[in-house]
């Protein structure tokens, strides 16, 4: 039967093996079947740049062009760990980078696609760092620094981010309803698929009146978390490893 997946959150990295694990178990289980992958974002724990030799990253490459070759098409939308992955990597993974925003027409359905950071405009701090970070001649001088230096600013930027996060109110982590209903009116959309605040749930809206939906992928931590969209239904599933 026709069905398109969603994921996000992974966090991919060499210290959670069974994360990766679980992945490549999706990959031959679940989305050899789709007719089309869609990643949105932080499919990495943290991307420093694409000249990165940490052979997770060949790893998952090859396993994502091995998908496209068995018939599966993958998309990619960036997230706030992996923002600097590039064309070089996704040249060597096969799939097609998508904008921050995306709009899908899927089984005659109009839906958008996101990571999620932007809607949590609460978060000042974190849109301040994000609008930083975003800047093209930084992401270009963070490029051009040797890896090792890079490590250690990632490592920083993680660090500061986790002792962030620990005094900030959880209410301002999630996203503003405000900028949902903003976003999705611009889109001209009533179903919105994202990520990134790790809150797996479908939420039922009313936008100028007709019913909409926001569905909320979760993190991969312990099990994994996927939308399935078939031409009749948007489902959230988590799934055992
Ligand atoms: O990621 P997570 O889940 O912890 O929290 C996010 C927001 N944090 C971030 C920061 C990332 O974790 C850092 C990723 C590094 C990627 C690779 C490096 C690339 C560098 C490129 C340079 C051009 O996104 C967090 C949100 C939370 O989601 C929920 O939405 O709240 O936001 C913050 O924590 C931002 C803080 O408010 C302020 C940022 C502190 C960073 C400290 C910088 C120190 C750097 C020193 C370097 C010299
Ligand atoms: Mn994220």
């Amino acid at each position: 039967m026709s069905h398109t997946l969603f994921i996000a959150d992974l966090h991919l990295c060499a210290e959670e093996p069974a994360i990766t694990a679980g992945f490549h178990a999706f990959l031959r289980r679940e989305a050899l079947h789709a007719d089309a992958l869609y990643i949105l974002g932080d499919l990495f724990e943290a991307w420093i740049g694409d000249d990165d030799p940490d052979p997770l990253h060949a790893e998952i490459a090859a396993a994502l062009r091995e998908l496209q070759q068995h018939g599966t098409p993958c998309y990619f939308i960036h997230g706030n760990r992996d923002f600097l992955l590039g064309k070089r990597f996704a040249r060597s993974s096969g799939f097609s980078l998508l904008p921050e925003e995306q709009v899908l027409e899927l089984y005659g359905r109009r839906m958008l696609i996101m990571h999620g950071d932007t809607l949590c405009t609460d978060d000042e701090g974190y849109q301040r760092f994000r609008r930083k970070v975003h800047q093209p001649w930084l992401q270009r001088l963070f490029l051009a620094l040797p890896l090792f230096v890079r490590q250690r600013i990632a490592m920083r930027m993680r660090a500061g981010s986790k002792q962030a996060n620990s005094s900030k109110d959880v209410a301002i982590m999630d996203v503003n309803p405000a900028a949902v209903i903003q976003t999705m009116t611009r889109q001209q959309v009533h179903c919105l698929i994202h990520g990134h605040t790790h809150r797996p749930a479908v939420h039922k809206l009313d936008i100028n009146g007709q019913p909409a939906e926001r569905l909320v992928l979760g993190a991969w931590h312990t099990e994994g978390s996927m939308i399935r969209v078939t031409p009749s239904a948007t489902e959230l599933i988590i799934f055992p490893f």
